[in-house]
């Protein structure tokens, strides 16, 4: 049997409490200094760390069996997994915010508006559920200067305290989805026994397997 690779975030909100839920199912393995990969000495598993943003790509592919991310990325992947565990970390709302200045009334305000975002996938859904047509400027971060630097009329951001978007002076206007670290896996790896059976053993706080799928 291949060993199992469980990615987890290399540094971030994540990476911490990551390495806790792996060393509290009993995994022994050193901590990431300099190596992008640490073996357990007591399991035949790898831990891989990298940027959260890759993990749903590589499990999906297969190059990672396990990985520990916001359920915010896998959303916005949307790639389908299998959800193991949902943790009580990295707890956060993927979120529709305005200038507090904002005169609109209801959603359809927004019609033809532009939305900053660095979740297009996400924003784009939503909008085209509710049939209002807006116009999507995906950019890589610090969505909340958008507005006030003119590029958008609104974001769609992750929000957790909302003292980032008080700062800016937004305020949310609507939650698009909640979101939770979360341990995924592999669509076919759980279907070798031997695999599923260790995965099972070391990870498996629910009785049953829950689907993610866009
Ligand atoms: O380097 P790498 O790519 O791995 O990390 P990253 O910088 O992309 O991610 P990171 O470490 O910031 O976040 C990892 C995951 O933590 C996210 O994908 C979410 O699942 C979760 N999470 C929880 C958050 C927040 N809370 C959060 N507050 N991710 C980002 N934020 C941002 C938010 O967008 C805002 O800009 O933090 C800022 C402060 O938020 P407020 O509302 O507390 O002011
Ligand atoms: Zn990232």
């Amino acid at each position: 049997m291949n060993r199992i690779k469980i990615g987890i975030q290399k540094s971030g909100r994540l990476a911490q409490d990551s390495i806790k839920v792996l060393r509290g199912a009993g995994l022994t393995f050193a901590d990431y200094y300099s190596s992008l990969v640490e073996e357990c000495s007591n399991a035949p598993i790898d831990i891989v760390f990298l940027r959260d943003d890759d993990i749903p790509k590589y499990v999906d592919e297969g190059i990672l069996d396990l990985g520990i991310v916001g359920k915010n990325m896998v959303l916005e992947s949307g790639y389908a997994f299998v959800e193991l565990n949902a943790y009580e970390f990295g707890k956060c709302s993927l979120s529709l915010a305005v200038p507090i200045t904002w005169t609109g009334k209801e959603m359809i305000d927004l019609s033809g508006c532009r939305i900053a975002t660095t979740y297009p996938n996400s924003t784009k859904k939503y909008f085209e559920e509710k049939g209002i047509p807006i116009r999507i400027v995906a950019i890589s971060g610090s969505t909340e200067t958008a507005p006030r630097l003119g590029i958008s009329d609104a974001i769609v951001d992750i929000v957790s305290t909302g003292t980032t978007l008080n700062a800016n002076g937004l305020k949310v206007i609507a939650c698009l989805y909640d979101s939770q670290a979360v341990m995924i896996a592999n669509r076919t790896m759980l279907d070798d026994k031997q695999r599923r059976l260790i995965v099972q053993n070391l990870f498996l706080e629910r009785s049953i397997c829950q689907s993610i799928s866009p």
